[in-house]
């Protein structure tokens, strides 16, 4: 091996104060896991020795908690995109701490090979192999790790010895050339191979490697409760009447689904429901339900960027691997999110709101208007370009003191513009050819709590003026009143106006 072998410490070295610094793999899956560590150690003693030290962390989404928690804990990050989903970084960024700028995932990559945000210092990559010729296999996730791989000036890996060899195959890696000389990307249906199987990376960049031996997987989901159960079964539905009215093919349009316990939900209802036939996913993330879904056929064939398993599942993927080969195939970011091939596909997609206005506008990522949850994610890759565009969300939140559906949102992700249709446990809205005010009866009596319907008439009628009416100073009154009193259903208008 033409290769230097380094301690996760040595390896850390050769990262500095301020550098730019590119993560690969997507969730937990295909990021490192070591060599972060040993970056935060450093960062730690740096700062008791009363010196600066915090780096720019790019990645291809969220990541596990030796990228962000170790890191965000080790106040070593200065800038963070495009994705997260870590308790401690969260913190840090609603304290203003890490300054963290919300992308959409497909953007950054092309965003990078311009230089956007200055040159990328480093890479640290998980990979399964790598030749002398610097042909790399990748992990379980890929993110950005092959640009990440072209871009940096100095590359690190890690070579987990704990992927089973035989993942060798389900990449397939393509990177394409920038504007203006793109060309189309290549993938008509959603199992087309574009690119090639393995990474490259110029080995003369290739300071050393980390050899590892950590499993992959351990992503937990909470068990589907009764709401969620009756998101998925009232998702199910509305594909099926998609189908009767000839909107959806009999042999059906490629799914995607976002990630979390409701998108988990939702795809484990699909199973379960015989008047869904066979379909395909064209999507970021499969997770446990998505496995399932697989193995007995009613999913043909999943594009994904990662396989976010539990644990338990990560480890039946990998007993069965020769059974997925032909079923699976893992593409970058800006590939498995790319918008052309969204839209050429068809997509149907399926995201998870936080809050959604009676207008159909959505709110994926800050609570009460200002703290940062996650990020966007993926999730506007996909709706923007949907076939059709489906949020999700139960209809009250913390134990019925928040109302998903609020006369106006906090903060505006995805607008009234790219949703087509938002479910909850209470039932289906299609705004699909509706007016605003059409969008607005429909989703307050078929998708709002029943407790919070009075309060969202009452507010409709007193809304004001033009093509979408509203109250501007009661159009808070659900968030104010949640933030002094909360609780949003003790919402007094008359306070507002
Ligand atoms: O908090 O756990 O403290 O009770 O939000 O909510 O219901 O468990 O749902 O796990 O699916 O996450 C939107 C955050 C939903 C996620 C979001 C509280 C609620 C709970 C989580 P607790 P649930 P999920 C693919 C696509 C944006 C990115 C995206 C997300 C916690 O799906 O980040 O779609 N999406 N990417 O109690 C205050 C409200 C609330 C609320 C729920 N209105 N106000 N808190 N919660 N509604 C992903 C990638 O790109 C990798």
């Amino acid at each position: 091996m033409r290769y230097k072998i380094l301690t996760a410490e040595e390896a850390a070295e050769f990262v500095h104060n301020g550098e730019n610094v590119g993560f690969s793999g997507f969730t937990v899956c295909g990021t490192p896991k070591v060599i972060p560590v040993a970056i935060a150690n450093r960062a730690k003693s740096e700062h008791e020795a009363g010196r600066e030290f915090k780096i720019n962390v790019f990645t291809g989404a969220s990541t596990n908690d030796s990228v962000d928690g170790e890191l965000s804990r080790a106040g070593a990050v200065n800038l963070r995109t495009p994705y997260q989903s870590c308790g401690d970084t969260r913190k840090a960024v609603n304290a203003g701490i890490i300054n963290y700028f919300d992308l959409h995932l497909s953007e950054l990559p092309q965003k990078m090979r311009y230089n956007t945000y200055g040159q990328l210092d480093v890479a640290v990559l998980e990979v399964q192999s790598i030749d002398d010729e610097g042909n790399a296999v990748l992990g379980t996730g890929i993110g950005n790790a092959p640009t990440f791989a072209m871009l940096a000036k100095k590359v690190l890996l890690e070579v987990n010895e704990g992927i089973d060899p035989k993942i060798r195959g389900l990449h397939d890696i393509y990177i394409p050339l920038d504007p203006p000389y793109r060309r189309e990307i290549p993938i008509y249906k959603p199992s087309d191979r574009a690119g090639v199987p393995t990474m490259h990376i110029d080995p003369e960049k290739i300071v050393g490697i980390v050899k590892t031996n950590v499993p992959e997987g351990g992503h937990p989901f909470a068990p589907s409760d009764e709401t969620t159960m009756m998101i998925g079964e009232n998702v199910c539905n509305f594909l099926v009447s998609e189908m009767k009215a000839g909107r959806i093919p009999s042999s059906f349009l490629p799914l995607q689904s976002g990630v979390g316990n409701i998108a988990n939900a939702v795809l484990a209802r699909l199973e379960a429901n015989q008047a869904i036939p066979s379909f395909e996913m064209y999507t970021e993330v499969i997770q446990d339900s998505a496995l399932k879904l697989i193995e007995s056929g009613k999913c043909r064939f999943a594009s994904t960027c990662s396989t976010t398993f539990s644990t338990e599942a990560m480890n039946e993927f990998f007993a069965n691997i020769d059974y997925f080969h032909d079923k699976v195939v893992m593409r970058p970011v800006e590939i498995s999110n790319n918008p052309e091939v969204i839209r050429r596909l068809g997509v149907i997609t399926m995201n998870t709101a936080l809050e959604a206005d009676i207008f159909g506008n959505v709110n994926s990522t800050h609570v009460t208007g200002t703290k940062m949850m996650n990020g966007i994610g993926g999730s506007a890759d996909f709706t923007r370009n949907a076939y059709t565009s489906i949020f999700s969300c139960p209809s009250v939140a913390k134990g019925g003191l928040i109302s998903a559906i609020v006369p106006m949102v906090s903060h505006l992700d995805h607008s009234e513009h790219s949703v087509d249709v938002i479910i909850t446990e209470q039932g289906i809205a299609d705004l699909r050819g509706k007016s605003p005010i059409q969008k607005a009866e429909t989703l307050i009596e078929n998708c709002a709590h029943p407790n919070y319907r009075p309060l969202l008439r009452d507010y409709l009628k007193m809304a004001k003026g033009g093509h979408t009416p509203h109250t501007l100073r009661a159009a808070f009154a659900f968030h104010e009143t949640f933030i002094a009193e909360g609780d949003m259903s003790k919402t007094d208008f008359s306070k507002f106006c």
